[in-house]
């Protein structure tokens, strides 16, 4: 495995000095940091309920003092400011004290999701040279301690394994004043291309993504948010979700597993109004809605993203649900669009949203790089005052991913309606978005490469009526065909998130090749999802 030589290297965030300017000047960087944010709530409505998980039932107050014991127990081991630690924990309401300790401290977290397995805990282990990682005891069955302690085996660096829920802190020392124009914390992408990159954001950049969302999404004091989805997603994390609603005064409902039987009692329970979900567990909620005893009239709002939701279901939400539908188009690089509470109908229903900000710049571009006359669909890119300029660590991929003038390449191919809002039509790369999931083709292909039978394998995403997208390997043997199961076992054994596992397998004796020779990977995965889908339609 080799290692980074600048692994080692804080991660930095730099936007040009004169956006920097334009960002502070209009009002969206104010020079506000995590926890000087906490404080302030906690100062201003100590006794508010803020956090709602399990038996847990914590005040801004209670909230933060807990965060100040994480802080200090952090201090206790040895951690210094702006050191990383791996933070592996499902929707419990101690993920607030957790990462908000981490902020105290002046800690950088790095936000694995609960499905993240050695594999990938290793791989953000070495990318962001992580010294602790913070989870939970058992959960749902699965010994997350245990993981911990088989990345800290294989990454040294990985010293301290703390599990929150045990009592763990201390009173703290002098706690830092973090630069709000400082990395606050590391996110993770969809990994589109290979493995999965990181992805550095400020206090400042960060704050005000999740303060205009949540004016945009009307939140205030009376707001009862619940996070159905992993709470470290980005999407639950900030659209506004969590750190959108406590700034916004409210309260945040931790929703253990998002299927109907817990959401519901929890929405009926705690009186929620608001929650994020992606299309397929929408369609699974609506139809579950039709049976359900549940009192879900407290729901307001309803936000669907993550993957496109298709204007036929979209319609269903409000005659199913009785709620209003937000469509949600947003990426941990940055840039989230939402439909507002007061556009038309039709707007609701059949687009993706616009974007947060007035200096959200959006260019839709064709394959040589022109913009695309109005209405037409393009490459869509982006540039903004919460949209990241380079990822960490990652020379090639910043190189590819951004322009020489600070522009994102999302990946997206959208359509821009006369109002601004955008339509998003499909992608430009190979990457499956399985129920919201990114997964990168090329990673799961190097790992079928590796199975002894295996000679040639290409990934590519098959339409699923449910999942949206499904993962479908296409193998060539090596000498006898193993068995499909076989093939998905082994992609499991390799210790990586239960998602990334194929969904089918399909053995093929050869792919089709040009007169000169191989074609591109992206040709081929073309042809051959062109080619099952001809098959399928006979
Ligand atoms: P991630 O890399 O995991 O942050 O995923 C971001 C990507 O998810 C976007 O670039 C889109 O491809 C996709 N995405 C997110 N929300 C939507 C949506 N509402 N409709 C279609 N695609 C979406
Ligand atoms: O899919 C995403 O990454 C996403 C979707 C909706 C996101 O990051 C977000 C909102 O903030």
């Amino acid at each position: 495995m080799s290692i980074p030589a600048e692994t080692d290297s804080p991660p930095r965030q730099v936007w040009p000095p004169e956006f920097a300017a334009r960002y502070r000047a209009a009002g969206w960087w104010r020079g506000e940091t995590f926890g000087g944010f906490l404080r302030q709530r906690a100062a201003e409505h100590p006794d508010r309920l803020a956090v709602v998980g399990g038996a847990d039932r914590w005040t801004y107050a209670e909230l933060l003092a807990r965060a100040e014991r994480a802080a200090g127990g952090w201090q206790a081991l040895g951690l210094q400011p702006g050191d990383r630690v791996i933070v592996q924990m499902p929707n419990v309401a101690v993920f607030l004290p957790a990462v908000f300790g981490l902020f105290l401290a002046g800690l950088v977290p790095v936000y694995a999701l609960p499905a993240h397995r050695q594999t990938e805990l290793a791989h953000f282990a070495r990318r962001s040279g992580a010294r602790g990682l913070v989870t939970v005891e058992r959960h749902e069955g699965f010994d997350y301690p245990a993981l911990a302690r088989a990345v800290a085996a294989e990454v040294p660096a990985l010293a301290h394994i703390v599990v929150a829920e045990g009592g763990f802190g201390a009173k703290p020392g002098p706690l830092p004043d973090p630069d709000p124009a400082s990395v606050a914390f590391l996110q993770i992408s969809g990994g589109s291309t290979g493995l999965s990159k990181l992805i550095p954001r400020t206090h400042d950049d960060y704050i005000y993504s999740f303060r205009a969302s949540a004016r945009i999404c009307g939140l205030g004091a009376g707001s009862v948010y619940m996070a159905a989805l992993p709470a470290a997603h980005n999407f639950p994390m900030s659209s506004p979700g969590i750190f959108g609603t406590l700034y916004a005064g409210g309260r945040v409902v931790m929703c253990p597993n998002p299927n109907p039987a817990t959401a519901f009692a929890l929405i009926e329970a705690e009186g929620v109004t608001i929650t994020g979900v992606v299309p397929p567990l929408a369609l699974l909620w609506m139809q579950a809605a039709a049976t359900s005893k549940h009192d879900l009239t407290s729901l307001q709002l309803l936000q669907v993203g993550g993957a496109k939701f298709m204007p036929e279901a979209a319609a269903r939400v409000r005659p199913s649900l009785g709620c209003r539908l937000q469509q949600v188009f947003g990426m941990a690089e940055g840039l989230v669009n939402y439909t507002r509470l007061d556009d038309p109908e039709e707007i609701v229903l059949g687009t993706q949203g616009r974007p947060i900000s007035p200096d959200d710049e959006i260019l839709i571009l064709d394959d040589e790089g022109n913009p695309v006359p109005e209405g037409a669909p393009g490459h869509l890119l982006t540039r903004g005052p919460y949209t990241i300029r380079a990822y960490h660590n990652e020379p090639a991929a910043n190189a590819r991913s951004f322009t020489p003038d600070g522009f994102y390449r999302t990946g997206d191919i959208v359509r821009r309606l006369p109002s601004g809002h955008l339509e998003v039509q499909g992608r430009a790369g190979d990457h499956i978005n399985r129920a919201g999931e990114k997964i990168s083709a090329e990673e799961i292909e190097d790992h079928l490469l590796a199975h002894p039978q295996v000679f040639d394998a290409a990934v590519v995403s098959i339409p699923d009526p449910f999942l949206g997208e499904r993962s479908c390997a296409f193998v060539i043997p090596a000498g006898e065909a193993p068995k499909p199961a076989e093939i998905k076992a082994f992609v499991r054994s390799r210790g990586l998130a239960e998602f990334k596992v194929p969904d089918q397998v399909v053995f093929v004796t050869e792919f089709a090749t040009t007169a000169v020779g191989k074609i591109s990977r992206k040709a081929l995965r073309a042809a051959l999802r062109a080619r099952y889908l001809e098959q399928e339609a006979r």
